[in-house]
């Protein structure tokens, strides 16, 4: 592919910033691509989309939780919700059971929820599959989180997990959701596994089927005392049904709520500011190892730069890139093998 290819990065932001959705899907696909020319653009790209926003604006919710619990469903439902509230909404899901070679798999519920999205400009949805990180969070979907929070409102990642891979989810999200399956040991061994953070809320689905669904959320009650709490929030648990459709809003208002909480006490641009110097150092070493690390100053002195570029992570990740490439090149040509 040549560099023709691809669209201008600043022309393409403005349209981005202005919520076209065509923009945005090429958006999406210039993060998507590793050519190094679309490397190089997709940086272009989410420094002319950088600012204020992406300190506090928006909220980025992560709704994880074994298959088959409903995550897809309860999003669904969830977007009625904030359609008629008038928010924007942008869905990655990161679902390997969608791959087409694994036989499809319900995205989003089922194919007639998903046709409105066609015909809804406030509503953008992209399915992703998981890329081999079984269940976690693939590299690119942190960026395509950025570049969804610059045009809409809600920015909501699925994600398919029960072990380890949430760690991820809770890195990209400003509110983490786990949905449970009644009747399930799934969720009391993922909560006494005790691997990542405590979930901020809790939404037992398929409350419909009566008794189960007390059961579990009464299990995920009591088994909340950990240390790991973060004072002033009470990590609510709601029992939802997607299909019958109630207790919907109150997951919502939940969710509103752990926003209001976050935006209250400075602790959401400290969140966004962590996450991305997290991502940032995860993507310099996946490229490069520890030894390309230290050659950038060390993981410390990469940090430190990031704080300085706050709103403008990626040029500091390119910038690191480069300085790291260039030491390698420098080493090379004073230690010919
Ligand atoms: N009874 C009942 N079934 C549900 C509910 N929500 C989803 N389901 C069903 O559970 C299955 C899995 O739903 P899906 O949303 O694809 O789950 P995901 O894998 O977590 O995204 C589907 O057959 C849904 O119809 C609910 O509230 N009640
Ligand atoms: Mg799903």
């Amino acid at each position: 592919m040549t560099a023709g290819a691809f669209p201008d990065p600043e022309q393409l932001a403005a349209r981005i910033l202005q919520g076209e959705r065509p923009a945005v899907a090429s958006g999406l696909n210039l993060l998507d691509n590793a050519l190094p020319e679309a490397r190089a653009r997709a940086a272009r790209l989410l420094a002319a989309l950088s600012g204020e926003r992406w300190r506090q604006g928006g909220h980025v919710i992560g709704i994880t939780g074994p298959p088959g619990a409903g995550k897809s469903s309860l999003v669904s439902a969830l977007i009625r919700e904030w359609r008629a509230a008038g928010k924007k909404v942008a869905v990655l899901a990161v679902d390997p059971s969608s791959r087409p070679e694994m036989g499809g798999g319900a995205l989003l519920g089922d194919r007639i929820r998903i046709k409105s999205a066609a015909f809804d400009e406030g509503l953008f949805i992209r399915s992703l599959a998981s890329r081999n990180q079984l269940g976690g969070v693939a590299t690119e979907v942190w960026p395509m989180s950025w570049l969804l929070l610059s045009c809409f409102d809600i920015v909501v990642v699925e994600t398919v997990g029960v072990g380890q891979t949430e760690i991820d989810i809770a890195e990209i999200s400003d509110t983490v959701c786990y949905v449970a399956q009644p009747a399930s040991g799934d969720t009391i061994q993922y909560l006494k596994s005790g691997i990542m953070e405590i979930p901020d809320v809790f939404a037992v689905n398929k409350a419909d089927l009566g008794g189960a669904a007390h059961k579990t959320a009464a299990e995920i009650g009591r088994s909340g005392a950990r240390p790991d709490r973060e004072e002033g929030w009470d990590y609510p648990v709601c029992l939802v049904s997607a299909t019958l459709n109630t207790g919907i809003a109150d997951l919502l208002a939940h969710f509103e709520r752990h926003r209001h909480f976050l935006a209250g006490s400075g602790r959401l641009a400290a969140l966004r500011g962590k996450h991305q110097s997290g991502w940032v150092l995860r993507l310099l070493k996946d490229e490069f190892g520890s030894f390309g690390l230290d050659l950038a100053g060390g993981r410390s002195a990469v940090h430190e730069r990031l704080e300085h570029a706050r709103l403008n992570p990626f040029a500091e990740y390119e910038r690191s890139r480069q300085q790291i490439l260039a030491r390698f090149r420098q080493n090379d040509f004073h230690n010919p093998l």
